[in-house]
């Protein structure tokens, strides 16, 4: 596994496709910087003790090289006041097969985040002559990418009017050049369902699937007014089960697919976090708590203070690890955000025989 690290990370400098606003943290919007080391340092002490656990469960962890992410950065078309983290590698990075797929990424602040891999993905490349290593196009990201004003708007329509622009995804990227960021993407063998998001357009998934040609791609949307990330709403569990945010609806078309396909759908349980709760400069939602690492059909990591998730999955019959990671948060992610798995053992499986609809 790769595993993040929360050194340096940024609240970063404003721009399109981003809006942070902390007043009573010191950062309000338009004000970026280093998030206090304080913070960081609390992260980086749970980080490295997920790290030791999954050693001690006999996996090689492998940890990326933080950058100066307080850097401005720049491409001929644009400037960049600073860069994010390297925390949640799973936003960057997916693996499909013997394929290591950089993906687009969609923040300006995020453009160069694939630097912090690149010497874990050189290292696999020569190890591995079987190793296919790919990076997506290189969006250009200019404001052509970018719906003008876009965050006003939209914070002024109500919860079912933000719901019918996400199904429609019609948010804040445009079509202008295929974006994603990998996290949108959830394998369940030989279909990828890709989540269309504020980090995820259709001409991304059209490239996917262009990508992909022996796997099955599918564009999905959730009742989600805020979507970035599908790993907090529809998780794979084991074949046959899959963890859904049920705040979060799923299209019926989707729900339909599964049950034809003998699949489960089991709603997460409640988050014992609340949004009151999150820690600090966090833009996670406390749906973080679903947001598992699956270390097998078996076994899964839970972040370790959500007691009712863990029951949950211990009475599906899990072996339950539980792992402090709350701290984390603040830098991009869960247990699942935080890691990518570059090798498993096991074979390419069609979970989904049957066919339905779009799907
Ligand atoms: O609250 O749904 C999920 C993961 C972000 N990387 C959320 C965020």
């Amino acid at each position: 596994m790769i595993l993040g690290r929360a050194d340096g990370t940024m609240v970063q400098a404003p721009e399109p496709a981003v809006h942070r606003s902390w007043p009573e943290d010191g950062f309000p919007h338009g004000v970026y910087g280093p998030i206090p080391d304080d913070l960081t340092a609390a992260a980086n002490e749970q980080l490295d003790n997920f790290a030791e656990i999954l050693r001690s469960r006999g996996i090689r962890v492998d940890r990326p090289e933080s950058i100066d992410f307080s850097q401005r950065v720049s491409t001929p078309d644009w400037t960049q006041d600073s860069m994010f983290g390297c925390m949640p590698p799973r936003d960057v990075l997916i693996t499909v097969g013997n394929e290591i797929l950089e993906a687009t990424m969609c923040y300006r602040s995020r453009w160069f985040e694939y630097l912090c891999y690149r010497p874990l993905i050189d290292s696999y490349y020569r190890a591995d002559p079987d190793m296919r290593w790919e990076a997506a196009p290189k969006p250009r990201l200019t404001d052509a990418s970018y719906k003008k004003d876009f965050w006003p708007e939209y914070e002024s329509l109500d919860f079912a009017q933000q719901i019918a622009r996400v199904r429609a995804n019609d948010l804040v990227l445009t079509e202008a050049e295929p974006l994603f960021d990998a996290a949108d993407i959830v394998r369940f063998g030989k279909d990828l369902f890709v989540q269309l998001s504020m980090v995820t357009n259709r001409s991304g998934v059209d490239w996917l699937r262009r990508h992909f040609p022996s796997h099955r791609v599918h564009a999905v949307t959730f009742a989600n007014a805020h979507p970035v990330h599908i790993d907090a709403t529809w998780v794979p569990l084991r074949p046959g089960l899959v963890l859904h945010c049920g705040e979060r609806e799923a299209e019926p078309e989707l729900v339909e697919y599964f049950k034809m396909n003998d699949w489960e759908i089991v709603p997460a349980a409640p988050p014992t976090m609340t949004w009151d709760g999150l820690p600090r400069l966090c833009f996670c939602s406390p749906w973080l708590s679903m947001n598992i690492l699956s270390l097998g059909p078996d076994t899964v990591c839970v972040e370790a203070s959500e007691v009712a998730q863990m029951e949950l999955l211990d009475k599906l019959g899990f072996e339950v690890i539980p792992v402090p990671f709350w701290d984390v948060a603040t830098f991009g992610g869960g247990l699942h955000c935080s890691t990518v798995d570059v090798h498993r053992e096991g074979t390419l499986q069609d979970y989904f025989p049957r066919r339905h609809g779009r799907f």
